[in-house]
């Protein structure tokens, strides 16, 4: 595992800035100790997300090039459409401006109000859509997944009692709701035993189910790595076996498909798909562009070939688990195992004496930022957001900061550099405080919320 290397060589560069302390405190105090105000011009090292932010292929920005920016019928969208049935396996595409576009979609088609909609843990976007169109989010996953310690190697598979309890008490369970790779739990993956199991369960009770595949070629590489009997299968085979056991899928392409922008609905029901692009037109733009310019859809055409790619995918994943492997051997806590787009840390364990009240993640991401000019985001208390009926806090159990690593542009030198400047942070834990709130947006909080650590008046 040692003898890895990049599988490309850089052909462009981007200069990245390079701040004092004094500057780097500046920066964040106007920023309210929230990462997602940062200017990246005040960021050194931006692990803020994998979305949007990788690193194009000299063939995808060649690919920009033969973008047809007819608005009807564009070329480009007949190629993405194709690329993603041929890789996917999903009978009808309609393209979204990203993963939420398609995710507003399906849940307006779907969910009526009163419904309930199991999945395997929560995603922000994912569930304030669901609970947007009247449903509510039920957490089915199995309960490995909450303990960052605990070492099972699938904790995105679906605990299948819960879901079946869960589905016989519902009124209605328009679909469940499974993601490959499961972002909130450290970037976790499904098992196919397990994703079987779910669709046989979904089967029994005539329901559907819908494929978060964001993540979904990481998860593929998983199951190839861990699970019996595919160590001999091409990820590219894996995937069309995970979605073939779905219904159709929400995709934010920001992510596996290594684009900056665009995403895409598909399903295979042809009754629903017509729907589906018929709100594309009202939300998004006409169903062959979906808010995407003709170039967007070649390069995800690309990225989507690209993605797939066994040396690629398995690359990913190492340079990732190496820049874990590096925060353990300084006795940094994280959660285990190391995920595939992610090395999350336990802000739980490193600032024990901060109470989640407090947002101790919040507090570590700040304070990561000021050791480094490193950009990371906090997934805790303030990404869990307010329960709707009751207005409290929902208090996840994980407590965590995301250290998200893009595709293709940082070296393995600049993630042992945030390595060594995460352990520093972690060896001054006791003298930290937490933060208290000053602002809160109703929607999607950590996005804009504003915090002002305690220790300063
Ligand atoms: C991230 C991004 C996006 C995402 C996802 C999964 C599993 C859907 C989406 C939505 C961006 C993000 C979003 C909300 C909070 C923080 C960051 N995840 N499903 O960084 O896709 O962004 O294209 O609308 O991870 O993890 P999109």
């Amino acid at each position: 595992m040692d003898d890895w290397f990049e599988p490309y060589k850089i052909k462009a560069v981007e200069h990245i800035p390079i701040t004092t302390p004094e500057q780097r405190r500046a920066a964040l105090d106007e920023a309210g100790w929230n990462t997602f105000l940062l200017r990246s011009d005040q960021v050194t090292i931006d692990l803020l997300t994998d979305s949007g932010t990788s690193a194009m292929s000299d063939r995808q920005w060649a690919a920009l090039m033969i973008g047809d920016e007819a608005y009807a019928g564009s070329r480009n969208f007949y190629r993405f459409e194709e690329t993603v049935r041929r890789f996917y396996g999903y009978r009808h595409v309609i393209p979204t401006h990203q993963g939420r576009g398609a995710e507003h979609i399906l849940s307006e088609m779907l969910i009526r109000e009163g419904d309930i909609v199991p999945g395997n843990m929560y995603f922000t976007t994912t569930r304030l859509h669901q609970e947007l169109a009247g449903g509510t989010f039920v957490d089915v996953i199995c309960d490995e997944a909450h303990d960052p310690a605990d070492q099972h190697p699938f904790k995105g598979d679906v605990n299948l009692e819960k879901l079946e309890k869960v589905i016989e008490q519902a009124d209605r369970v328009p679909y469940l709701s499974v993601a490959g790779t499961v972002n909130m739990a450290g970037g976790q993956p499904i098992s196919m035993a397990n994703l079987h199991a779910v669709r046989e369960i979904a089967e029994s009770h005539g329901i559907m189910v819908i494929l978060d595949a964001a993540r979904a070629v990481e998860n593929a590489a998983f199951i190839q790595e861990r699970e019996q009997g595919y160590a001999d299968r091409s990820v590219a085979e894996i995937l069309l076996d995970i979605c073939a056991l779905t219904d159709g899928c929400t995709m934010s392409a920001k992510k596996d498909s290594l684009v900056n922008i665009g995403g895409w609905l598909a399903l295979n029901d042809p009754d629903l798909a017509a729907e589906a692009r018929n709100l594309c037109v009202v939300y998004e733009g006409l169903h062959t562009y979906g808010g995407l310019a003709g170039r967007d859809l070649e390069a995800i055409a690309v990225g989507i070939e690209e993605s797939v790619d066994d040396v690629h995918i398995r690359t990913r994943i190492l340079q990732v688990r190496e820049l874990g492997e590096r925060l353990q051997a300084a006795g940094v806590p994280i959660v285990e195992p190391i995920g595939g787009h992610a090395v999350f840390l336990d802000a739980r364990r490193i600032y024990a004496h901060i109470p989640q009240e407090a947002f101790p993640a919040q507090r570590l991401a700040g304070e990561i930022y000021l050791g480094s000019g490193t950009r990371t985001m906090e997934r805790g208390i303030v990404s869990a957001g307010r329960d709707p009926e009751t207005g409290e806090h929902r208090r996840p159990a994980l407590e965590l900061v995301r250290i998200t690593v893009p595709r293709r542009v940082y070296t393995s030198r600049h993630l042992a550099a945030v390595a060594r400047s995460v352990a520093e942070v972690h060896e001054r834990r006791e003298r930290t405080r937490g933060l208290e709130m000053v602002f809160e947006p109703a929607y999607l909080r950590f996005f804009q919320a504003r915090f002002r650590p305690l220790e300063y008046p």
